[in-house]
């Protein structure tokens, strides 16, 4: 046997995100969201099903509080929903909504459990989107509004604050391939999109330091490790470019006060964005106290031979090569590689990985469900955590996608991530496997390995 020992205070967690879990969609005063009205459009989500009850988590949260209390999970991170509080995005606020937060961080709280909420996990008030969502300036001020308001409610309670999950994710599947809501395929439209959501996690981070200077605030970013696909110069500069357009274009602004050149020197984001550059860049590189890490998997970047495009993206193919039922290629090495380029890149922030896990195709056989392939990817990414932290990492926490199996945007309920499973029908928990084994890292801060 062989034993990891992580630092002091290592807070072992897992997250969910509000759509994705809570249900009660048109309860106690909650407005309608953009996935509320994009889930419930014929053909949008792959199995047909909607966030309408999800988990129901919103009338079982203190059932699940009580079994993370059980497993000994040290931190939840969970996301507050915009039209919860604000039904139309501005304006009346719904006190309803708001209790049901401050319910579940009392009850996080009793049981010990440390709250790390999202401001802002994609879904928004469908009135916001309505009035042009994120092509829009004044959106931004009306999320920091918003969540100046819930850290003004919350924030005696809550330390960690994350304001915006994967805002990647925004621009490229909802602005650019149409995949997520509002659906938009708008090359040149969407490149204010980024930098709108930029400037609204960094008024976020001025309005938190105005309240509290005990608060800790970060953002949690998406990121794939990016490798060339072969050792051919053009593949090597064409994986740097693609970095570029992904995660530096959410980096750089933030850490270095500048986004990357290529899509700096862009002409349509210039014109645009010219009145306001030189104040939003100031906001936007706003000092943060931490950055949230999403890691699932790699990409290899090809340069291909069709004019005008400078990278493509592929995926991996060789023999026994292990995917995740997302089709996600298991690549723990990436994890490492990323955390230490992100050190040297952006001088050496402090770290959460807010996000990883994998789904896979859980059955239930006699009460138990025997997710083994789990229980390997992540011990398989725990070892890189040990790696980087002894690389000099400024690592703090760990979170596992997911808590309990969850409606998984446009895959629907089909997929499941959870430690937890979930019984749809009857809304049973069932604790898999990997939720015990992970249960005695997080109560012992220990890997064990048998050798
Ligand atoms: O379920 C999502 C989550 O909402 C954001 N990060 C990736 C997860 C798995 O796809």
């Amino acid at each position: 046997m062989k034993e990891i020992k992580f630092p002091e205070g290592f807070l072992w967690g897992t997250a969910t995100s509000s759509y994705q879990i809570e249900g009660a969609w048109n309860e106690d005063g909650k407005g309608l969201s953009n996935w509320d009205v994009f889930s419930h459009k014929k053909g949008k989500i792959k199995d047909g099903t909607t966030g309408d009850i999800a988990c129901d988590h919103y009338h079982r949260y203190k059932e699940d509080i009580k079994l993370m209390k059980e497993l000994g999970y040290k931190a939840y991170r969970f996301s507050i929903s915009w039209p919860r509080i604000f039904p139309d995005g501005k304006g009346k606020l719904n006190e309803k909504g708001l209790d049901f937060y401050k319910n579940l961080v009392d009850e996080l709280l009793n049981n010990d459990i440390v709250p790390f909420p999202t401001l802002y996990h994609w879904d928004m008030p469908y009135s916001i989107e309505k009035q042009g969502g994120w092509y829009k300036r004044e959106t931004a001020f009306l999320l920091s509004d918003y969540a100046e308001k819930v850290i003004m409610t919350l924030g005696d309670r809550v330390t960690n604050w994350i304001t915006l999950n994967e805002p990647i994710v925004v621009y490229l599947l909802a602005h650019l391939f149409g995949q997520h809501p509002p659906a938009h395929k708008k090359f040149i439209r969407s490149l204010v999109v980024p930098h709108h959501l930029l400037l609204s996690h960094g008024l976020i981070v001025q309005r938190a330091r105005a309240i509290s200077s005990k608060l800790k605030i970060g953002i949690t970013n998406a990121f794939m490790g990016i490798y060339p696909g072969t050792n051919d110069e053009e593949d090597i500069i064409a994986a740097d470019k693609m970095k570029n357009y992904t995660y530096r274009l959410f980096m750089d602004p933030i850490f270095k006060g500048k986004y990357p050149e290529n899509f700096a020197k862009n002409f349509f984001f210039k014109l645009k964005l010219k009145k306001f550059y030189e104040e939003d860049i100031k906001i936007i590189s706003e000092k943060i106290d931490f950055l949230g890490v999403n890691y699932y998997t790699r990409l290899l970047v090809r340069k291909p031979s069709i004019p005008f495009i400078k990278f493509m993206p592929i995926k991996a193919k060789y023999p026994g090569i292990r995917n995740t039922d997302m089709g996600w290629e298991v690549y723990p090495e990436g994890l490492y590689d990323l955390l230490i380029d992100i050190k040297k890149e952006y001088n050496n922030p402090i770290i959460y990985i807010t996000e990883n896990g994998a789904a896979y195709k859980d059955k239930v056989v006699n009460g138990e469900v025997d997710d083994k392939e789990r229980i390997e990817y992540i011990k398989e990414h725990i070892l890189m955590l040990d790696k980087a932290i002894k690389d000099g990492v400024n690592l703090k926490g760990y979170f596992v996608w997911s808590f309990m199996d969850n409606f998984e945007w446009t895959e629907g309920l089909s997929k499941r991530f959870g430690l937890v499973y979930v019984d749809y029908p009857t809304q049973k928990r069932i604790v898999k496997r990997s939720g015990y084994w992970y249960s005695e890292i997080a109560k012992s801060n220990k890997l064990i390995l048998e050798e």
